[in-house]
C-alpha cells in the first residue's frame, strides 16, 4: 500500500532517472571516514557497505541508517555477500590485514593478495562495468593486483596512490606561505610511500609557479628547505598513526573527491595510481604508480604531460623500480 496516492492523468513512475551506487569494501576506519564524507556530500543514491565482520558491518549500516534525517536521501545497505554489490557504478575497496608485529612488507603484502582473490572477483561478476577505487596499502601493487584480477580495462582500475601525499603537500606549502591550499597546484608522484617524488618544477599558487617566481624574485632557497617539506609529508602518515593509531579523516576527504570527479565527469585532474608503462620514460614492465590523471565518468581519460625536470624523472623511474622490485617477489 503506497502512502502516497498519486495525483490524477500523471506518468507511472519512472525507473530511467540515473541512479548512482557505490560499494565500500572494508568497514574499518578508512571505510567509513569515506563512506560518511559520500553521504555527507550527496554523491549517491545508493550505497553498499561490505566487511567480513558481520556484526561490526551491520551496527554500522545501522549507525549511518540513524542519521538518514539529517543526510540527502541515500539507500545504505549493508552484507558479507557481495550480491549487496550488484550493479555498482564505483567499488571502493579498503580492507586490508594490519601488519602484525614483526611482520615483513612482503608478508602483509601476500596475505592482502590472497585477500584480495576473494573481493575482486565478485565485484567484477556483480558489477562488471564499475570502475575499481583501491585504497588498501600497499596501494600500488594492489591496484595491479585488482587490474590482473578483475580482467577490466586499465582506464577503470584506480589506485588512491598520491592524491591524499598531495593533499598534505598542498596544505603544508599553504599553512608555510599562509595561503589557501586550494589556490595551491602541486603534485606528489610515483608510489605512495617512501620513494614518492615531489615536483617542485610545476608547483604553482593562483597561477603563478613558485621557484621560477623565487628565482625572479631572486629570493634565496635553500634545496634542503624543499627537501624537508616532502619529508614531512612522508613522515606525516607514520606521525598521525602513532599518534591516533590509523588515518582516517583525510583519505576520507580525499576519496570522496576522487568519487565526486569519477561519478560527475569533472574531468579534473589527480595524482593517482594508474598503469604508467609508457609514460615519462617508465618502460621497466606493468606499473601501477600515481601520475597527473585526468578522471571521468569513463575512470581515467589520460595522463597529464606535464613538464619534469631530468632530475625529477629520474626519481619518478627510480620509484617505479622499487615498486617493481616488489611486486616481483610476488610471482604473479
Ligand atoms: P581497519 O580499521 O583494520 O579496517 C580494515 C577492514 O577490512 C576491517 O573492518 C576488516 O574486517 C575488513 N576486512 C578484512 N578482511 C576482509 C575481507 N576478506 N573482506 C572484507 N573485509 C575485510 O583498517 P583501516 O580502515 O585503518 O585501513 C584500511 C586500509 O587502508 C589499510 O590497508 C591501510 O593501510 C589503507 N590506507 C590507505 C591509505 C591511502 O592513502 N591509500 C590511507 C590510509 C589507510
Amino acid at each position: 500500500q503506497a502512502f502516497f496516492k498519486p495525483i490524477q492523468n500523471c506518468d507511472p513512475p519512472s525507473s530511467t532517472k540515473r541512479h548512482t551506487k557505490i560499494s565500500v569494501i572494508g568497514v574499518g576506519n578508512v571505510g567509513m571516514a569515506i563512506a560518511q564524507t559520500i553521504l555527507t556530500q550527496d554523491l549517491a543514491d545508493e550505497l553498499a557497505l561490505v566487511d567480513a565482520k558481520s556484526d561490526k558491518l551491520r551496527g554500522e549500516m545501522l549507525d549511518l541508517q540513524h542519521a538518514a534525517a539529517f543526510l540527502p536521501r541515500t539507500k545504505i545497505n549493508a552484507s558479507v555477500d557481495y550480491s549487496v554489490t550488484a550493479g555498482s557504478d564505483l567499488c571502493i575497496v579498503t580492507a586490508g590485514a594490519r601488519q602484525n608485529p614483526g611482520e615483513s612488507r612482503l608478508n602483509l603484502l601476500q596475505r592482502n593478495v590472497a585477500l584480495f582473490s576473494n573481493i575482486i572477483p565478485p565485484l567484477a561478476k556483480y558489477s562488471p562495468d564499475s570502475i575499481l577505487l583501491i585504497v588498501s596499502n600497499p596501494v600500488d601493487v594492489l591496484t595491479y593486483v585488482s587490474w590482473k584480477l578483475s580482467g577490466f580495462p586499465s582506464n577503470r582500475v584506480i589506485g588512491s596512490g598520491t592524491n591524499l601525499d598531495s593533499s598534505r603537500f598542498r596544505f603544508l606549502i599553504a599553512d608555510h606561505l599562509d595561503v589557501n591550499a586550494q589556490d595551491v597546484q602541486a603534485f606528489i608522484v610515483g608510489e605512495h610511500g617512501d620513494s614518492s617524488v615531489a615536483l617542485w618544477s610545476s608547483i604553482s599558487i593562483g597561477g603563478v609557479p613558485v621557484l621560477s617566481f623565487l628565482k625572479n624574485q631572486q629570493i634565496a632557497y635553500e634545496k634542503q628547505t624543499l627537501e624537508n617539506i616532502h619529508k614531512a609529508v612522508v613522515e606525516s602518515a607514520y606521525e598521525v598513526i602513532s599518534l591516533k593509531g590509523y588515518t582516517s579523516w583525510a583519505i576520507g576527504y580525499s576519496v570522496a573527491n576522487l568519487a565526486r570527479s569519477l561519478l560527475r565527469d569533472q574531468r579534473k585532474i589527480h595524482p593517482v595510481s594508474v598503469l604508467a608503462k609508457g609514460f615519462y620514460g617508465i618502460d621497466g614492465g606493468e606499473v601501477f604508480l600515481s601520475l597527473p590523471a585526468q578522471l571521468g565518468r569513463g575512470g581515467v581519460l589520460g595522463v597529464t604531460n606535464i613538464h619534469l625536470t631530468d632530475e625529477e624523472v629520474q626519481r619518478l623511474r627510480k620509484s617505479a623500480e622499487t615498486i617493481l622490485e616488489f611486486q616481483s617477489q610476488l610471482g604473479l
